[in-house]
């Protein structure tokens, strides 16, 4: 099978968004999530709607047995993955340093950087033997500028946009692309899941102005999986227009 793609958090948002795109370009996508039934229901649309293949992986990327196991159970059809799109992350509250909560740090640096890690990891030994493969890795604007209240969560995605480079390094002799999209407030679950719920906190961050939206960032991830062998868009930050970077939002 060729044209294989395996998409982490695909069971919402930005990741669920990312496979129906690719599968609308004839992409074969393995998906990948907690969230079985949603997986499963993807699986059944992808395979339906666009007459690829489409398989699930069920694991928490936080969990390094569980991401190898998955990773290397994957049947040798779908072994040969040509693009790994590290998407799943979340940022939980916004507090300031002295009040942020231990166990949130703790979840996202577990999920949005050692969880990055791993599944890059496991997928890697497969694209360094094929010397091809391309990685794109889901950083955010707050990658890049840090802002009030904004600390384990900008600290996680910074880390993102280091290892990022870092890979680009290291995996510069096996023809491996790395690409980093830093994306600014785009309306999915990601504030119900930063505001544990309080469904008015999370529609407050949308409120008076337009953000992205997940179509937005699928496109973009094609776009920068479409290009020729020899070009590579190291990174991408990208906004809605009425935004400047993590801090300044015009509303
Ligand atoms: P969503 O909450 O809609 O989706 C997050 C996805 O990540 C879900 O599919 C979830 O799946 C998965 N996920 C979370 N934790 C884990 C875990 N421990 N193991 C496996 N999967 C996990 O948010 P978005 O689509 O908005 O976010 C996607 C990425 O984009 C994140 O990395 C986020 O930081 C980043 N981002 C988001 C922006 C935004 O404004 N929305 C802007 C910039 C970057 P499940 O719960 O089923 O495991
Ligand atoms: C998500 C966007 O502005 O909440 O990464 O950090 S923001």
């Amino acid at each position: 099978m060729d044209k294989i793609i395996l998409i982490t958090g695909a069971t919402s948002g930005f990741g669920k968004a990312i496979a129906e795109k690719f599968a609308a370009a004839g992409w074969n996508c393995i998906v990948t999530g907690r969230r079985a039934d949603r997986l499963n229901a993807l699986v059944d649309q992808l395979q339906k709607q666009y007459q690829v293949q489409a398989t699930s992986l069920v694991f928490d990327v936080q969990d390094r047995q569980a991401v190898f196991t998955a990773i290397n159970s994957l049947p040798e059809a779908w072994k040969n993955i040509d693009i790994l799109v590290n998407n799943a992350g979340l940022a939980l509250g916004r507090d300031s340093f002295e009040n942020a909560n231990l166990d949130d740090w703790d979840t996202m640096i577990d999920t949005n950087v050692k969880g990055m890690m791993y599944v890059t990891k496991a997928v890697l030994p497969v694209m360094t033997a094929r010397k091809k493969g391309h990685i794109i890795n889901m950083g955010s604007v707050a990658a890049k500028l840090v802002y009030k209240e904004g600390n384990g969560y900008c600290a996680s995605k910074h880390a993102v946009d280091a290892l990022s480079k870092a890979m680009r390094i290291d995996l510069l002799p096996h023809r491996i692309k790395v690409t980093a999209i830093h994306p600014g407030a785009a309306e999915t679950e990601f504030s119900m899941v930063r505001f544990k719920g309080d469904e008015t906190k999370a529609k407050q961050v949308y409120d008076g102005f337009t953000p992205l939206y997940a179509e937005d960032i699928a496109d973009i991830t094609l776009y920068c999986a479409s290009l020729p062998e020899n070009v590579c868009i190291n990174e991408l930050t990208v906004s809605s227009i009425s935004q400047a970077d993590g801090i300044y939002i015009h509303k």
